[in-house]
C-alpha cells in the first residue's frame, strides 16, 4: 500500500520551526503527506507561542503536512493519533532497548506523551480554516532523544529524554522512520472510516493517565482545580468541581493527587 506521511522527507540542518516551513510547502499546494525534519529550530515554538527547545543535533523536531477530509471540530482527531503514534513508537523503542524495568508511556491531556510520568514529545497541530473547511493541518512533534534534560533546569522537574530514560544514545533516524510508520498507520486509521475520528478518540482516552485524577489546570483565564473526569467528543477535558462540572478546551495540567 502506498504511504501517505513521509513519502516525501526532507531534512534540514537549521529552520526557524519545521511548522512554519511545512505551512509555506502546503500554502505553495504541496500534497500532503510532506516531512519536514530538522537537526535544529532556532524558534521552536509550543502552544500559544511558548518556546520548544533542544540542542542542535540531538532529537526529533519534525512536521507532516496534512490535508485530511475532516471537519475542523475533527481536528484534535490529529493530535489524538500523533499522540498514539508516538505513544506505539517509545514503546518500540522500549522493547528494542531493554532496561530493567519497562518504563511507562502514557498520555497527558492534551498534547503530551510521557515516559515514566515525564514529558518526552510534544505535539502542535496548527490548521488553516476557510468557510469552515479544514483546508490543511501541519503537525508539528518533537521528541526529546539524545541529551541530559539536567542542561535545562527549569524544566528538568517534569521533562526526560530517551537518553535520560534509557541509559543510553538512542539512533535518532531509526527512531524518525518508526515514528513515520506508525504516524501513518494511525492517520490512515483516523480518515479512512467512518468511525475513524471516535475510534481513535476511545483509544487516547484509554491510555491518558490524567483521568481520574485531581489535577490543576492553569488556562488562558485563570486556574481551575477539579477531578479530571472524562473528555468529551471534542476531545475537551471535563473537570468536576464540588458543584458543577467543567468543560476545559485547552491548558496545562498539573496533576496533584
Ligand atoms: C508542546 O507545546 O508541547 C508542543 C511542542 C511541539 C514541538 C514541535 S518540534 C517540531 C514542530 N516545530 C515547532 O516549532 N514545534 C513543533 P506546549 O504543550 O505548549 O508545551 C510547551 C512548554 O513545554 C514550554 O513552555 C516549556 O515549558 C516546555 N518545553 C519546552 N521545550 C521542551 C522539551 N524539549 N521537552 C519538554 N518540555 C519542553
Amino acid at each position: 500500500m502506498r504511504r501517505t506521511i513521509g513519502q516525501t522527507f526532507h531534512n534540514y540542518n537549521q529552520v526557524t520551526s519545521t511548522n512554519d516551513l511545512a505551512r509555506e510547502k502546503a500554502e505553495l499546494g504541496e500534497e500532503e503527506g510532506l516531512v519536514i525534519s530538522a537537526d535544529e529550530q532556532t524558534a521552536g515554538r509550543g502552544r500559544l507561542g511558548r518556546s520548544w527547545i533542544a540542542p542542535p543535533g540531538t532529537s526529533i523536531q519534525l512536521s507532516v503536512l496534512l490535508r485530511p477530509r475532516l471537519s475542523p471540530r475533527s481536528a484534535h482527531g490529529i493530535t489524538q493519533m500523533a499522540a498514539l503514534a508516538i505513544a506505539n513508537t517509545l514503546r518500540e523503542i522500549a522493547e528494542a532497548n531493554p532496561i530493567n524495568i519497562f518504563p511507562v508511556v502514557s498520555l497527558k491531556w492534551p498534547n503530551d506523551v510521557l515516559l515514566n510520568g515525564m514529558k518526552c514529545a510534544g505535539i502542535l497541530v496548527e490548521t488553516r480554516v476557510e468557510n469552515e473547511t479544514l483546508v490543511f493541518a501541519i503537525l508539528g512533534i518533537g521528541i526529546n532523544v539524545n541529551f541530559a534534560m539536567r542542561i535545562y533546569p527549569e524544566l528538568s522537574g517534569f521533562a526526560t529524554t530517551l537518553s535520560d530514560v534509557f541509559g543510553k544514545q538512542i539512533d535518532r533516524s531509526a527512531l524518525r522512520n518508526s515514528l513515520l510508520d506508525n504516524l501513518d498507520a494511525y492517520y490512515r486509521r483516523l480518515v479512512n472510516s467512518e468511525s475513524g475520528p471516535s475510534d481513535i478518540l476511545k483509544e487516547w482516552r484509554a491510555e491518558l493517565g490524567t483521568l481520574g485524577q485531581t489535577v490543576r489546570v492553569l488556562t488562558q483565564t485563570g486556574i481551575e482545580v477539579g477531578i479530571a473526569e472524562d473528555v468529551d467528543i471534542d476531545g475537551a477535558l471535563l473537570l468536576r468541581q464540588a458543584d458543577k462540572m467543567i468543560t476545559l478546551y485547552s491548558g496545562d495540567v498539573t496533576i496533584l493527587s
